[in-house]
């Protein structure tokens, strides 16, 4: 058969029939009218409420809501402070390097810490978040214990501005 002016040949490789597609349809929008493709529609402006979906997709029986993001909410973590207890036991040196080791201080830093809790009592070591707190609470106590002195050591919340506990 001759072609004449009216075909046009043209290079085709098979397409299985359920999925052939016209290239104008793969242009589409995927967001396009309420009218058009799965029946997006967007919802904003000044019509929509807070909180209300933004779109909603619709396909047979079907219904995707599509939320709108939550605004984050961020609050600070609760916070918790380290207190070294005085006794009459534990070496004064051995304070100082653990408040060197575990609590990342200066060695003047630590002498002064440590000069605290002998002449008040206690002293705060450091403040941290409460798993944080507990855990170099924990390694305080055990590393007294294995060194025979009896070093108390605490977590205690930290107050707010209002004096409030975390
Ligand atoms: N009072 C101890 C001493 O004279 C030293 C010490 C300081 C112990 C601080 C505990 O939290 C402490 N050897």
């Amino acid at each position: 058969m001759r072609a004449g002016p009216w075909t046009v040949p043209v290079a085709r490789r098979p397409v299985a029939a359920g999925l052939r597609r016209d290239p104008i349809d793969a242009a589409e929008p995927l967001l396009s009218g309420p009218t058009g493709g799965f029946g997006l529609g967007p919802k904003s402006g000044p019509g929509r409420t807070p909180g209300e979906p933004t779109h909603s997709v619709e396909r047979g029986d079907v219904a995707v809501v599509v939320e709108p993001k939550q605004k984050a909410k961020l609050s600070r973590p609760p916070l918790y402070k380290v207190l070294l207890h005085n006794d009459d036991f534990t070496p004064m040196e051995f304070v100082v390097s653990l408040l060197e080791t575990i609590f990342q201080r200066s060695e003047s830093e630590a002498l002064a810490i440590m000069l605290h809790a002998h002449t008040t009592g206690m002293a705060v070591a450091g403040v941290y978040t409460f798993e944080i707190g507990e855990a170099k609470v924990e390694k305080v106590t055990a590393l007294a214990q294995e060194a025979g002195f009896p070093l108390l050591c605490t977590l205690e919340p930290e107050s707010d501005e209002n004096g409030d506990e975390a």
